[in-house]
């Protein structure tokens, strides 16, 4: 078994050129501007539309994802309704959801995407639902037919929490164009980030004015608040290093793709773990054991023994957290899932040579 002489964790930032990020910096500096709308962020924004594809009037960015969640729930209206979404997801999920006072309704996953099921969904659906929120978990992509289907039939909002699909793509476009809303994290464990921000991508245009006005408190001008609104501005900070990150979109994307085409190779016809080739853009590198107790071993191991730090995203389940313990035991699929899934490194440096050795060393501990 190979002990690494430094820990391997489960992801490292990208770190663009430091000259680059001290340029932009003078000219921050030059500026003497460092956030509420400034000329980065302005650029930031231009540049993020650009890259996806999309209007400029279709998105908006913020100072982390899980404000851009919680803003874009609370514009589309979603306040006080019931709102379907999967327990197989970070809390900021649902979290967001609570937080404007909609309650989340927890549907089962489908057993292969891990992403949440439109037939769950669809036997949740009450006339108090208003929005259905999937998550593209992994990077895994949803059934976004299947989603938008629903929407048609009921006439409820599709929001997908996209924090792991940046730069995915489906039928030659981005997967932000799925959906009536779209949010993408940009935290530094993602593999492209903004030191930390969130992107929303809508489809109606007349949205953007609303989550611009709600990131800065509401106030609508000098003398306007219009609403109750909240500080979710991106700095000029933020904006540079989203700026010199999105320079280097390709080379992060293409990295990601020969790690995960290791750990494919490396599992292949190792019957005692799936290792699925699922993701769009490979942000994730999840593997699924036939049993808890072997994942908790290799997990442990791992640590252990070879200096590896693997992590249990999504264990234990949302519906497992006291928040959420009304629906505790309704999705056995996730259950399940929760308890035999473990995410390996998976990061732009990472070598191909090391993610050999990390398949190597959880296929010998799986073996033991
Ligand atoms: N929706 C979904 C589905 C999400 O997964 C998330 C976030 C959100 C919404 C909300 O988006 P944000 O508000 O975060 O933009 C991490 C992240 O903090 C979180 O962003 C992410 N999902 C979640 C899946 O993972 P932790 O608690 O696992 O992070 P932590 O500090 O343990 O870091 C993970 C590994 O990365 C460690 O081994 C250390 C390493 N690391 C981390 C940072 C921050 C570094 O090497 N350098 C760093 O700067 O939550």
């Amino acid at each position: 078994m190979k002990k690494f002489d430094k820990p391997i964790l489960v992801t490292r930032p990208y770190l663009p050129d430091l000259e680059m990020f001290k340029a932009g910096c003078e000219e921050i500096w030059k500026n003497q501007w460092l956030t509420n709308n400034g000329p980065m962020l302005n650029k930031f924004h231009s540049e993020m539309a650009n890259y996806l594809g999309v209007s400029e009037n279709n998105i908006a960015l913020f100072n982390n994802g899980t404000l851009a969640l919680e803003l874009g729930f609370y514009a589309m209206g979603l306040s006080g309704g019931e709102v379907i979404t999967t327990p197989f997801t970070f809390v900021a999920t649902s979290h967001a959801l609570m937080r404007i006072g909609a309650k989340p309704i927890f549907a089962d996953i489908d057993p292969v995407t891990m992403c949440l099921s439109p037939e769950a969904a669809e036997k949740l659906i009450t006339p108090q639902t208003k929005a259905i929120v999937p998550v593209h978990v992994y990077g895994n992509c949803c059934d976004v037919e299947g989603f938008a289907r629903l929407g048609e039939k009921y006439g409820v909002k599709i929001i997908y929490d996209a924090a792991h699909a940046f730069g995915a793509r489906l039928n030659g476009k981005s997967i932000a164009e799925y959906g009536d809303m779209a949010m993408f994290s940009f935290h530094p464990t993602k593999l492209y980030h903004s030191c930390e921000g969130g992107l929303l991508v809508f489809k109606d245009a007349s949205l953007q004015q609303k989550l611009f006005d709600l990131r800065n408190f509401a106030i609508h001008s000098e003398t306007e608040c219009v609403d109750v609104g909240t500080n979710a501005k991106m700095n000029e900070l933020q904006a540079l290093m989203g700026l010199l990150c999105l320079k280097d979109i390709d080379k992060l994307l293409d990295w990601r793709e020969k790690i995960h085409k290791i750990y494919l190779e490396s599992f292949k016809g190792f019957e005692d773990v799936t290792y699925l080739d699922l993701s769009l853009n490979k942000a994730y590198c999840p593997i699924l054991f036939k049993d808890f107790n072997t994942r908790e071993r290799v997990y442990k191991d791992l640590k252990e023994k070879c200096n590896v730090y693997a992590r249990c995203y999504f264990y234990p389940l949302l519906t497992d957290f006291a928040p959420y313990v009304y629906a505790k035991n309704t999705c056995p699929v996730a259950e399940d899932i929760a308890r035999r899934v473990l995410t390996l490194p998976t990061y732009y440096g990472l070598s191909e040579n090391d993610a050999h050795n990390i398949a190597l060393n959880v296929k010998e501990i799986v073996g033991k």
